[in-house]
């Protein structure tokens, strides 16, 4: 990475119904984040964290998008707005911005930031989720799994103009590693034209293979790509420090691997974000501190 890189941290837990994961940045901090990038010759700065309402503070209910349900929806736009300036901004000054999570509805500010106007941008999303859910097809209410869906404005959120980024197109749109879809959100994604990658995929082919056809996919006649990866795109057993852990995920060193093909990328790899840690359910940190080595594999770092 030549770029510096700026540690954006956005302690936001108004999208799932786990308390804890607002705690992810320190925690990420606290696994040894900025040693991992000083040990790779990067240049770190950190930008510190946003600041998030408590949602013991807020009403859930205060705000729906009309014919659907979305909790805490207002105070999410105002918070990914916020992302969506810090993003933007570090890009504007030459840095490359890593924005560590908090819950996966953060990725809707993370994308619409990294989205320069009149470009197109592609994006991977690792992860056992769709995130795919709109506030009409919800189970849960929660925009951590609806962030992907808003963010190409799906439903109600094409009305969204805080959410739906236009940059995105669904062709370069690819999404690794499911193994847990509600209902309404896989009938919208075999609807779409994105390319899903179900865990079955994974284990009929491999990590190396499918990963370097995400990232093709993704920088196909595209500007730039942004990495997202939701730490539960891991089996519980590597990292069980996630809000929403669902069994079979990919193994450690298929983690590695697929963000040391992400690092070959790097030309075109404009932002990327860790989201989803969730220290209370955490062992000893662990998950955490995978976090911190898989940023610093994309970012470069080799065995030998
Ligand atoms: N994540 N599909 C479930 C929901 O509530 O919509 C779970 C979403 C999990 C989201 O892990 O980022
Ligand atoms: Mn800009
Ligand atoms: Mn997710
Ligand atoms: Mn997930």
């Amino acid at each position: 990475m030549d770029r510096t890189v700026r540690v954006l941290g956005v302690p936001m837990d108004l999208g799932a119904d786990r308390r804890g994961v607002d705690m992810g940045p320190s925690a990420i901090r606290y696994g040894g984040l900025a040693e991992q990038l000083d040990g790779l010759g990067v240049d770190c700065t950190d930008g510190g964290d946003l600041a998030v309402p408590r949602p013991e503070a807020r009403d859930p209910d205060a705000d729906h998008p009309r014919g659907g349900r979305a909790k805490f929806h207002r105070e999410t736009r105002e918070v990914c707005e916020d992302v969506r300036t810090a993003v933007s901004g570090t890009i504007d000054d030459g840095e490359f911005p890593l924005v560590l999570g908090g819950d996966h509805s953060i990725a809707i500010g993370t994308v619409a930031g990294a989205a320069e106007p009149d470009e197109s941008l592609g994006v991977v999303w690792f992860d056992a989720h769709g995130d795919f859910n709109t506030p009409q097809t919800t189970p849960s209410g929660n925009i951590h799994g609806m962030s992907l869906a808003a963010i190409l404005g799906k439903e109600s959120f094409a009305d969204e103009s805080w959410a739906h980024t236009p940059a995105v197109s669904e062709e370069n749109v690819v999404l690794v590693g499911l193994r847990n879809l509600d209902e309404g959100e896989r009938r919208l994604i075999r609807e779409s034209d994105v390319t899903a990658y179900s865990m079955s995929d994974v284990d009929a082919r491999s990590v190396p293979e499918v990963v370097e056809e995400a990232l093709g996919i993704a920088a196909d006649g595209t500007d730039a790509i942004h990495v997202s990866l939701d730490m539960d795109w891991l089996d519980p057993t590597e990292a069980p420090g996630v809000g929403t852990p669902v069994r079979g995920g990919v193994s450690y060193r298929e983690a590695h691997v697929a963000m040391e093909y992400v690092a070959e990328r790097h030309d075109k790899l404009r932002s990327m974000e860790l989201v989803e840690v969730n220290p209370i359910l955490d062992d000893h940190n662990q998950t955490a501190e995978l976090a911190c080595e898989l940023a610093a594999s994309a970012f470069g770092k080799r065995i030998l």
